[in-house]
């Protein structure tokens, strides 16, 4: 059984089209007839499932939000008796009561065979040790990628995160060729390699799927080179999925979103207007083969930029650029949109700068004022203190240049920066406090 489906991945996309419609209807079917609160939303926004004639028609359902999850908590949005639900998962929020999502055993064998399908296109087979190191739990990285690997017949090492030292020694002993993981999780263990003294060249590892939170293209050369590894980057999302809803393949430009699953839109956050493709905005995505949790129109937050271009590689599913951020985690200073991605991009150009650090926004007197703490080397920082300003100097002009906005740079001292077993913290904002 192979999992590089070309029959699915590189479908014509008149074929895809007819795919995604003949399901499409078929889910907002489901959802007005077993879904009361879609239900209602339908009949506020004065659409029936019959009106749904084509994919253009998309646009006239009304939108989900993580609000609509949480204002039917726990189960409430569920289209299927619990009796046939097989497994809950809940997403990584940190405020308030968790959004649940919910999946029937078909759910799970969909989404199994999207991880084992994500896995191939990223060089995996099941000749690979696949030591999986995203959390195992209520979060869906651990389960996501376990059952998608087990499908693909490789190895797996179900380390889930944390116990770094021991992860190494197992990646090790074991032989692991492709790790999984967070970006940021994979740099804490490099970072505890070297205090190990175990070098890249100990390992067997070829390959890093890393997702779940935004990193840079710059953080990629960063871990490829430390790693000696390629890394890929894989999305999704709990609410649509779990990880597998997009996954780069060797060519790396762009994430191919599997359409035979989703159908992806671009929306102006502020009006929720449907953009053209190619224009950066919020990605949209609607379910079209869930069972248990079907969601139309989801507003994941995410903003990103849509391609649909066949890819060298020869799938036909529409590609997304890496995510740039949420838009939750933007910081909006004196009127200037900064991502976290985007001072990440610019710090790792830098040399002497540590892949760590933190956007601490606050307010003096009506004016806000952005502070980026950068961790820089052990050498820099035992350098004479003129080299350290210099260094602090060259880092505040180039993110000024690159962000539009007057920054604040504070050098801080090797690892003490908080590290990350799972989704790093790169913003606080004192603004609300
Ligand atoms: O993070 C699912 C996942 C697990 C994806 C493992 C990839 C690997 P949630 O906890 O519900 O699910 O968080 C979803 O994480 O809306 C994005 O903001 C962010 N995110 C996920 N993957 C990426 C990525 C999992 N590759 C939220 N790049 C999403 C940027 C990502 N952000």
């Amino acid at each position: 059984m192979s999992y590089w489906d070309k029959e699915k991945e590189c479908m014509s996309r008149s074929d895809l089209e007819k795919l995604q419609l003949r399901r499409l209807k078929e889910t907002v079917f489901r959802l007005y007839a077993f879904v009361p609160a879609y239900q209602q939303k339908m009949d506020e926004a004065g659409i029936k499932p019959d009106d749904i004639k084509s994919l253009d028609d998309l646009k006239k359902l009304p939108f989900t939000t993580k609000n609509d999850l949480r204002d039917n908590y726990p189960f409430g949005l569920f289209a299927l008796p619990m009796s046939e639900v097989v497994r809950v998962h809940s997403s990584s929020g940190t405020t308030g009561k968790p959004t649940v999502v919910g999946y029937s055993k078909k759910d799970i064998d969909t989404w199994a065979e999207l991880m084992a399908r994500a896995l191939t296109s990223a060089g995996a087979s099941r000749l690979s040790v696949i030591q999986n190191a995203y959390g195992y739990g209520l979060f869906t990285g651990g389960l996501g990628v376990h059952y998608g690997a087990e499908k693909l017949g490789a190895s797996v090492i179900p380390t889930s995160g944390g116990n770094t030292k021991r992860q190494i020694m197992l990646m090790q002993d074991f032989g692991t060729t492709v790790l999984t993981c967070t970006p940021s999780y994979a740099l804490l263990m490099y970072e505890v390699m070297e205090e190990m003294g175990v070098s890249s060249s100990d390992l067997k590892l070829k390959a890093g799927i890393f997702g779940a939170e935004p990193w840079s293209e710059n953080m990629r050369r960063e871990i490829e080179k430390k790693l000696g590894i390629n890394a890929f980057d894989i999305y999704g999302l709990s609410e649509i999925i779990g990880p597998g809803v997009a996954i780069e393949c060797y060519c790396r430009k762009g994430l191919h979103i599997a359409e035979d699953h989703f159908i992806a839109e671009i929306i102006d956050p502020e009006t929720g207007e449907v953009l053209p493709e190619g224009a950066f905005g919020e990605l949209v995505i609607t379910t079209i083969t869930k069972e248990a949790l079907p969601i139309i129109r989801y507003r994941t937050r995410d903003l990103t930029v849509l391609n649909k271009n066949v890819c060298e590689c020869g799938r036909t599913h529409v590609r997304m650029e890496k995510v740039l951020g949420r838009s939750d985690d933007m910081v909006i200073i004196r009127g200037v949109n900064v991502f976290p991605s985007m001072v990440e991009h610019v710090l790792l150009n830098i040399p002497g700068v540590e892949p760590y650090y933190l956007l601490v926004v606050d307010r003096k007197g009506n004016l806000d004022q952005l502070e980026v703490q950068v961790e820089v080397s052990e050498s820099v920082f035992s350098d004479e203190i003129r080299k350290l300003e210099e260094l602090g100097a060259k880092i505040t002009k180039e993110l000024e240049s690159a962000l539009g906005v007057s920054v604040k740079v504070r050098l801080v001292e090797p690892k003490s920066i908080e590290r990350s077993e799972g989704k790093a913290k790169r913003v606080i904002d004192r603004r609300n406090i």
